[in-house]
């Protein structure tokens, strides 16, 4: 598993190069967020259920028919795996955070995921809207802690968006 620095460590001693200046620009804005990093995430970490509560009603209300009769989240069982796989996105998303870098999500979550997802008929674009969704109140929530620049929160979530979209080939 990597995160920002031993990424940039590996690809570096590979080539048995020091550091330069490309690599140090990046080491400083990792460096940079890093506080805003960790408010993130201590704020998902102090609210996880309540955001994964709050997504899933907002999914159901905008995709009803998930829960209802024949929909993919219907009954006690399934619904409660449904908040289950967003309480999973959110927890790994926050690692991913605090690691600046998305390779724990590909080595964790998402292998085999699409395949899993496809033999169980679980639909893929609304659970895209719930990852999306759980995004934006992440987003909202760290403005209101006062980080002015939050677009480093995109990145996990849309990188697991766009693995699980990706076409299968
Ligand atoms: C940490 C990495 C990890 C992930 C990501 C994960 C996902 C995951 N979700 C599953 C099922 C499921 N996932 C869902 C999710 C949904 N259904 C919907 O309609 C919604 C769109 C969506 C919620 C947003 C449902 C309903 C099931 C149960 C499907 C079934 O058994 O019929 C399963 C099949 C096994 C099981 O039920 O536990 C896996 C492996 N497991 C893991 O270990």
């Amino acid at each position: 598993m990597r995160d920002a620095v031993t990424n940039l460590i590996r690809n570096y001693d590979v080539s048995g190069r020091y550091f330069d200046r490309d690599a140090m620009e990046r080491l400083k804005s990792y460096f940079e967020s890093g506080t805003a990093r960790l408010a993130v995430a201590a704020a998902i970490n102090t609210n996880a259920a309540d955001i994964v509560r709050a997504a899933g009603i907002q999914l159901f209300e905008e995709v009803p028919e998930l829960i209802s009769p024949g929909g993919n989240a219907y009954t006690t069982r399934r619904y409660s795996a449904c908040l289950r796989d967003l309480d999973y996105y959110l927890r790994y998303a926050s690692y991913s955070l605090i690691a600046g870098d998305t390779d724990v999500l590909n080595e964790r979550v998402l292998q085999g995921l699409r395949e899993t997802y496809n033999s169980l008929a679980v639909p893929i674009g609304p659970t895209v809207r719930g990852i999306q969704i759980m995004k934006e109140m992440i987003k909202t929530m760290a403005l209101e802690t006062g980080i002015t620049n939050v677009s480093f929160v995109d990145e996990p979530f849309d990188h697991i968006t766009r693995e699980l979209s990706e076409v299968s080939i």
